[in-house]
């Protein structure tokens, strides 16, 4: 397969500075080389420009910090990532999980996406129910149609539908939040249900879900495994995937062969130990690429 990867060295939709160098850490985890390892056609498309948060003296705009900034690097991702010729595998590399305003448009290419957001967190605040201002918790709820008016722009009239969305691994969600998923008919998988149900069972619900559809994106946010194994993370809550949870959950979306892009976001290598984070996160992105043990 063709893969590119690009890197979106943001922080600037997160409360803890230090995630801009996420895709250096993958980089320095030879995302490129492993990939290659498993017969894969690798070409790093360098990073997208992104400001610098100590350059801004106004932070805070309509309830949200750096909005400016973070739509016109979100806007550099899309742009960027329309241009990608036709069945190239996109690997968005962050940054703060709010890249994924563009990176998700960007791939979706004006299609109708599937969409499997792997995180601890269902980032579905709008700048009314944010509680922090933090445009990272806010992607998935712009990328839905709602929110605010210039992160909405992103990708023109495209809109993911709520009934193409599936979530695993959720263990902490804002009451407002909380709301709004139910209204909107979000498939979450908590991690309740990754105990009771098993990974397995749970893959195979989603591509029964999603599987119809010619596009599905993988939106992976370090903080949905356990911070044991993933401890480089800027808000990490306790009891997520397994090692091996995790794996297996790439592993069975690589079988479906429907997958079409991945993020790899909110790898922060400032709160890690020894690089693990990005190095856990590189074997993820091996393994819905088809990497097999036999
Ligand atoms: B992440 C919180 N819900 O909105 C908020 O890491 C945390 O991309 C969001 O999943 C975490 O600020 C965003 C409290
Ligand atoms: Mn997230
Ligand atoms: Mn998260
Ligand atoms: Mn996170």
């Amino acid at each position: 397969m063709e893969v590119a990867i690009l890197g979106i060295p943001m922080d600037l939709g997160a409360g803890r500075r230090g995630v801009d160098m996420g895709a250096s850490a993958l980089r320095n985890a030879r995302i490129k080389q492993h990939l290659q390892d498993l017969g894969h056609s690798v070409t790093d498309l360098g990073n997208i420009a992104v400001e610098i948060a100590d350059t801004f003296n106004v932070l805070e705009q309509s309830g949200m910090v750096f909005l400016d900034p973070i739509y016109d690097a979100c806007k550099r991702t899309y742009d960027t990532l329309m241009q990608l010729p036709e069945g190239v595998f996109p690997i968005c590399m962050g940054g703060d999980h709010s890249v994924s305003m563009g990176t998700v448009a960007g791939c979706a290419r004006g299609e109708r996406t599937g969409l499997i957001w792997v995180d601890a967190h269902t980032d579905f605040n709008t700048p009314e129910t944010s509680p922090t201002g933090n445009i990272h918790g806010m992607p998935v709820a712009h990328l839905c149609g709602i929110g605010h008016e210039k992160l909405l722009s992103i990708a023109g009239e495209w809109q993911i539908r709520p009934e193409d969305i599936v979530m695993i691994g959720i263990r902490s969600v804002d009451i407002e939040e909380r709301r709004l998923i139910k209204e909107h008919g979000i498939t979450v998988y908590t991690m309740r249900e990754v105990d009771e149900k098993g990974i397995s069972r749970i893959a195979a619900e989603t591509m029964k879900k999603l599987g119809h559809l010619n596009r599905i994106h993988v939106s992976f946010d370090a903080d949905g495994l356990d911070p044991t194994l993933a401890p480089g993370v800027g808000t990490p809550v306790e009891g997520g995937l397994t090692y091996r949870e995790a794996h297996l959950l790439m592993e069975l979306f690589a079988d479906s062969g429907k997958v079409t892009s991945m993020d790899i976001v909110e790898v922060n290598p400032i709160l890690d130990e020894k690089n693990r984070t990005a190095q856990v996160m590189v074997e993820m992105a091996g393994s819905l690429l088809g990497k097999r043990i036999l």
